[in-house]
């Protein structure tokens, strides 16, 4: 991408009412438009970064053995009615009514809906195990939407609903989830720590949420620090294996969100232990039972014949507020740091001198070499002031930066930087490309 051709509204000023670091940069650097309170549009580089979380939780969703499809953002009410929900759920969720009066709502989370697709087709335990998954857009009118699209009114969730016949499948269910999500977190750059949380309006009675730890965080944590340093499975785990060992080198640890925290327990660990910190919530999953498929009659024959309410779970990932989390992890006082894993490009050509011939001519060849490996390099062509641009670029966090400017050229070298140590090289172009292409 030729930035002279891109649309990256950059602005220098910090926004006077963001109050955290991720929503400052994400104005700052064009990666979202505030539309409405809680409500944004996404700008090609926050798009480009969204896309790329969104397609880590897919390969890891799909890894695990659950399917991907897709499901509306406008339900009906009478099938929150069935559940009970209607009513239950309160100002957060919000309503609409369509031209022949019928009442509508635009899906804060999708249990009733799922659960409706699966009574429709599902009638024997043969069909399971089943997890369906999609990445939707969600509206729930929080009462204070803040920090960007951390807490925002309209965003974009990774859910998914797991079907068993008993609930020790169930539970299974559960774990291929927990690891899962501990693998999809890794692979972001981020350490996710599951912690005991509380049901909320899912409702059931064991729930995991996952939690990165952040200064801005909206909640307390209490945690051992052990926890910190524990490898995710990898992504050679066989999910088809006895996955409890794994689960329970976790949750054997402290590890509490403020709702569910025990001081008496935590302060029972050896002090340098002890984590008390803020923390964002970055995922959370459910095991519920029947707490849907029993009024919604979702049943399915069990191998003695007998028709049982299927046994659910529900799984959720905070796909954009990710975006916001991810630069809570990683940034410095120069801008973003994107893990190599979900930047918006991988690399940065800067031109020290646009207009140069031999400038040009060496930015567009590299460039050009980039495209041919499959990789967008974004290519700062723009005539603008060099100091200028190094901080743009440092900015945008891309992990690699090229300098190209007449004096390297001459001894045929250009300057490769790395974004988050910021240690610069001098090489071929050459042998940058192959850095950069590992
Ligand atoms: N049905 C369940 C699991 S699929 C569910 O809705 N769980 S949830 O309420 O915990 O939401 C799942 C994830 O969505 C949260 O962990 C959080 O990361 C994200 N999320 C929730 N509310 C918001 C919000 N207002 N803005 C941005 N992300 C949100």
């Amino acid at each position: 991408m030729r930035l002279s051709n891109y649309f990256l509204p950059v602005s220098k000023e910090a926004p006077a009412d963001a109050a955290i670091v991720s929503h400052q940069m994400m104005l700052r650097t064009g990666m979202i438009r505030q539309n409405g309170a809680g409500i944004y549009s996404w700008l090609p580089l926050g798009y480009r970064v969204l896309k790329r979380i969104e397609q880590i939780v897919r390969e890891e969703m799909n890894r695990s053995g659950a399917i991907e499809m897709l499901m509306p953002t406008l339900q009906q009410a009478d099938l929150w009615r069935e559940s009970g929900r209607y009513e239950a759920y309160g100002d957060e969720m919000l309503r609409i009514k369509d031209r022949h009066d019928r009442e509508m709502l635009y899906g804060p989370t999708n249990e009733e809906l799922i659960t409706d697709v699966f009574r429709a087709y599902v009638k024997s335990y043969k069909q399971l195990p089943l997890n369906l998954y999609h990445q939707q857009w969600k509206f729930r009118d929080e009462r204070r939407p803040r920090f960007g699209v951390m807490r925002g009114r309209e965003f974009l969730m990774k859910d998914a609903y797991s079907f068993d016949l008993t609930e020790e499948d169930a539970r299974k269910a559960y774990r291929r989830m927990f690891c899962a999500y501990l693998n999809a977190f890794s692979r972001m750059g981020l350490t996710a720590i599951p912690m005991r949380a509380d049901t909320g309006p899912i409702g059931g009675d064991l729930s995991h949420e996952f939690i990165i730890l952040a200064d801005t965080g909206e909640s307390a944590v209490f945690c051992d620090r052990e926890l910190l340093d524990l490898p995710a499975p990898g992504l050679d785990l066989d999910f088809s294996s006895d996955l409890t060992a794994i689960v329970e080198q976790r949750t054997k640890f402290y590890a509490a969100t403020e709702e569910m925290h025990d001081a008496a327990s935590f302060e029972a660990l050896p002090e340098a232990r002890r984590v008390s910190a803020r923390g964002i919530e970055v995922g959370h999953i459910f095991y519920f039972g029947t707490k849907y498929s029993l009024p919604m009659n979702a049943v399915v024959q069990g191998p003695d014949g007998q028709m049982v309410p299927v046994q659910m779970g529900s799984y959720g990932i905070g796909v954009s507020r990710l975006v916001g989390g991810i630069i809570e992890a990683s940034h410095d006082e120069h801008g973003i740091v994107w893990p190599d894993a979900v930047a918006p490009f991988p690399v940065g050509i800067i031109n020290m001198r646009a207009g140069d011939t031999a400038c040009d001519a060496a930015c567009a060849a590299l460039y050009d070499q980039f495209a041919k490996a499959g990789v967008a390099a974004m290519y700062d062509d723009t005539d603008e002031q060099a100091g200028g641009k190094f901080a743009r670029m440092d900015l945008i966090g891309l992990p690699w930066q090229i300098v190209i400017g007449p004096k390297g050229l001459e001894k045929s070298t250009v300057e490769l930087k790395r974004r988050k140590t910021g240690e610069k090289i001098e090489m071929s172009a050459e042998d940058a490309l192959r850095k950069v292409l590992g």
